[in-house]
């Protein structure tokens, strides 16, 4: 049997499909209970023309995942960036891009928000309102776009990265997908039927090449976004309004709830500090807090 390094591209329930040299292998983990998932690199037995067995991981430089009470789900690894695709609608959640965030903030993964749909009237003053809070106070980077008309922006930001475009359901980006790599041929605007019926919660994340440098990487069916694996402890280093004021609270270990003393809660009594993001905030601790009861 020949042994070969390959990438992960997608996932089918036990089934993954491993590229390597060029041709793409329908693998299993025989007797492995490790998980796999897109974007991982493995070492694979070739057993024929379009099948092999996956035999190891190679380290992960990171991976993200999402999680409740239950259980957690991973989603992909070896990421150098996060596109977080929002659009006014068909239902934006604000929460939804807030998890995003934190997510990227807690995985070291440069984040960028794009906001699609800008050829939608309503999404003039949406994108304004974002922009005030998301770029100019809290400095993460945003880039509007249309993906109906062309994605010609995104270019520079796609090069010599991989890239992995989250967003809630509907939002365009399976549309980025196909503009960017028209050989994908994602399927779009297909929501309600699939990715929403409770069966079939199942992501199939795709890596597609934009070039031999640049990967993107689409995920279909994410409505929510758990973080219930972050540690409480580190929550607040997350935000970046509340990471630059730590030391200044009267307890080193202040969560910033109803502590006395509290540096975050005098900022956002002065509406320093957006009142929306600091219930997020609070929502994301209290939630943490009850993992301790298990
Ligand atoms: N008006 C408008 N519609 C868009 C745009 N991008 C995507 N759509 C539409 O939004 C729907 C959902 O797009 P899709 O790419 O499937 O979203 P996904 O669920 O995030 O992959 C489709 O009907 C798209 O045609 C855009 O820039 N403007
Ligand atoms: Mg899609
Ligand atoms: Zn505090």
């Amino acid at each position: 049997m020949r042994q070969q390094q390959g990438l992960v591209i997608n996932s089918h329930g036990r089934f993954f499909n491993v590229e390597s040299n060029g041709k793409v292998y329908q693998s299993t983990a025989k007797g492995k209970k490790t998980e796999f998932v897109v974007g991982d690199t493995v070492a694979i037995d070739i057993i024929n023309d379009n099948q092999a067995s996956i035999t190891e991981l190679v380290p992960r430089n990171n991976l993200i995942y999402r999680s409740d009470h239950y259980r957690s789900k991973i989603i992909a690894s070896n990421l150098s960036q996060l596109l977080i695709v929002i659009a006014v609608k068909p239902n934006f959640n604000i929460g939804f891009l807030d998890s995003c965030l934190i997510c990227a903030e807690s995985s070291a993964i440069k984040p960028v928000i794009i906001i699609n749909k800008m050829d939608l009237p309503e999404s003039t003053e949406f994108a304004q309102k974002l922009t005030d809070l998301y770029a100019n106070t809290l400095g993460y980077e945003i880039i509007k776009l249309s993906a109906l008309n062309n994605c010609e922006q995104l270019g520079n930001y796609l090069k010599n990265q991989r890239t992995l475009l989250i967003g809630q359901s509907g939002v365009g980006k399976s549309t980025i997908t196909n503009q960017i790599c028209p050989e994908a041929n994602a399927k779009t605007g297909e929501i309600a039927k699939y990715e929403t019926s409770g069966r079939h919660t199942t992501t199939h994340a795709t890596l597609y090449h934009i070039d031999g440098n640049s990967d993107l990487i689409d995920c279909p069916g994410l409505q929510e976004f758990g973080l219930f694996h972050l540690d409480i402890e580190k929550v607040a280093w997350y935000f970046p309004e509340i990471r630059d004021h730590l030391g200044n609270c009267k307890f080193h270990n202040c969560l910033h709830l109803n502590e006395p003393g509290c540096q975050i809660k005098t900022m956002l009594n002065e509406n320093l500090i957006d009142s929306n993001r600091y219930a997020f905030y609070c929502r994301l601790i209290n939630n943490l807090k009850t993992k301790k009861h298990y």
